[in-house]
């Protein structure tokens, strides 16, 4: 066999060109780091690097996309690069790899900042008392130790100006600064929380059987509590999340990506013992606000043995316009949007008292101008089916049956008027 024969030799040039070639590929990237080596040369381009824990990358940012920066970059500061990775081929190594073309600071060092501002607003006064009330914390958190108590880490979700998920990796240090282990700490706030919320059976510890929800860190964060932060990867439910899609993602302008759900033809006939709907949803009610507002009540009536129904009773505020609404989000939560476009209707069995509308909200819409469709109830049980082409909404685009997160059935009327609703078997017609 001819070894030679198989060897594929590369010029210089050729190599440097694959290479550009590969880099071309990626296309436009988003990259957070932070920033070291600054300068700032006499031509007005911007030379730095960016790093994190384990790796940096040379970077530039030339004049004519630096003009715009609306701060100021410095060695320590943590920010996001768009641009391009390139080579340039008669100096191969010794331009920077990372072309960007827009520098903004993180969103947590554009938090910490704010945060900063607001300290000094707030005065010495303000930051003297935060501080004596932050070390009582401390020490408590150390009694606690102390007497045998467990720590738990709770939710930073819902906290005002908090990084969320970072202020919890935050929190883990300023356990360990109270006295806690490295180890102990990691137990707080995993396996200690789990139990915290009776959750344990299926959350908080590695073991077979329970959910995988995993952050896998690089490093020794049981003796350094600083690299808690090393991320590696992030599984959710056992499945791998893609980071680099979600930075992207988090960073891009228009709405994020979320992946759709095709919708059940089945919504809810109200026969789920849990009270959800079909595919485990909550209903939701919500009436207009204000000092006299209106008053909505609703229960799971019977219709006939073995056959449920959902029951409303509204009296309705004294104002223009009152109404009161029941909403039902198409996935868990609301958050997913719903993919609807193989049905061409909505249907549902009805009674009530009159003229009533169903609301549909749709992905990138204000939830103020939901899609509407009025239809007409009365004493008799009926099959009322709405065929999508009979929504009406301002702008409406094309596509909105792919985007659906909630439907809605509404009861309005005149001022301080009763209204009542009663609805079953909700779902989608093909
Ligand atoms: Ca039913």
């Amino acid at each position: 066999m001819d070894l030679f024969a198989q060897r594929k030799i590369y010029t210089v040039y050729d190599i440097t060109s694959e290479i550009k070639r590969s880099l071309d590929k990626l296309g436009i990237i988003w990259i957070q780091g932070e920033i070291s080596n600054f300068k700032r040369h006499t031509s007005g381009h911007l030379y730095f690097s960016l790093k994190d824990s384990r790796a940096q990358i040379k970077a530039a940012c030339f004049k004519n996309n630096n003009i715009y920066l609306k701060f100021r970059p410095e060695d320590g500061m943590e920010v996001l690069a768009r641009g391009r990775l390139s080579v340039y081929e008669p100096r191969g190594d010794e331009t920077p790899p990372l072309l960007a073309e827009v520098l903004e600071p993180s969103a947590r060092e554009a938090l910490a900042r704010r945060n900063a501002a607001a300290a000094t607003r707030a005065g010495d006064s303000g930051s003297v008392a935060r501080q004596r009330r932050f070390e009582t914390m401390r020490r408590n958190v150390a009694l606690m130790r102390a007497g045998g108590g467990r720590i738990a880490v709770g939710t930073d979700a819902g906290m005002a100006n908090t990084f969320h998920g970072w202020a919890t990796l935050h929190e883990l240090k300023l356990l360990v600064a109270a006295g806690l282990t490295p180890l102990e700490a990691l137990v707080a706030a995993t396996g200690n929380s789990a139990k915290a919320v009776r959750v344990d059976h299926d959350r908080g510890t590695l073991a077979a059987g329970k959910i995988a929800d995993i952050l896998v860190v690089a490093g020794r964060p049981h003796e350094r509590i600083d690299e808690v932060e090393n991320i590696h990867s992030v599984y959710i439910g056992g499945r791998l999340v893609d980071r680099q899609q979600l930075k992207a993602a988090i960073a891009s302008a228009g709405p994020h990506p979320l992946a759709r759900q095709a919708a059940s033809e089945r919504l809810d006939d109200f026969e789920q013992e849990s009270g959800r709907a079909t595919g485990g949803q909550l209903w939701v009610d919500y009436t207009d606000n204000g000092h006299d507002r209106s008053r909505l009540m609703w229960t799971r009536s019977r219709r006939a043995a073995n056959d449920q129904t959902l029951l409303a009773f509204a009296r309705l505020a004294v104002k223009d316009q009152p109404a009161a609404r029941l909403t039902l989000p198409l996935s868990g939560g609301g958050l997913l949007p719903v993919d609807a476009s193989g049905f061409r209707a909505l249907v549902f069995d009805v009674r009530g008292d009159g003229a009533y509308r169903v609301l549909m909200a749709v992905r990138g819409r204000s939830q103020a101008m939901p899609l509407a469709a009025g239809f007409d109830a009365g004493p008799e049980w009926r099959q009322v089916v709405i065929p999508f082409s009979e929504y009406r909404g301002d702008q409406l685009p094309s596509s909105w049956a792919k985007d659906l997160l909630n439907v809605a059935f509404e009861l309005g009327g005149p001022a301080g008027s009763r209204r009542w609703l009663e609805i079953d078997n909700l779902g989608f017609l093909r």
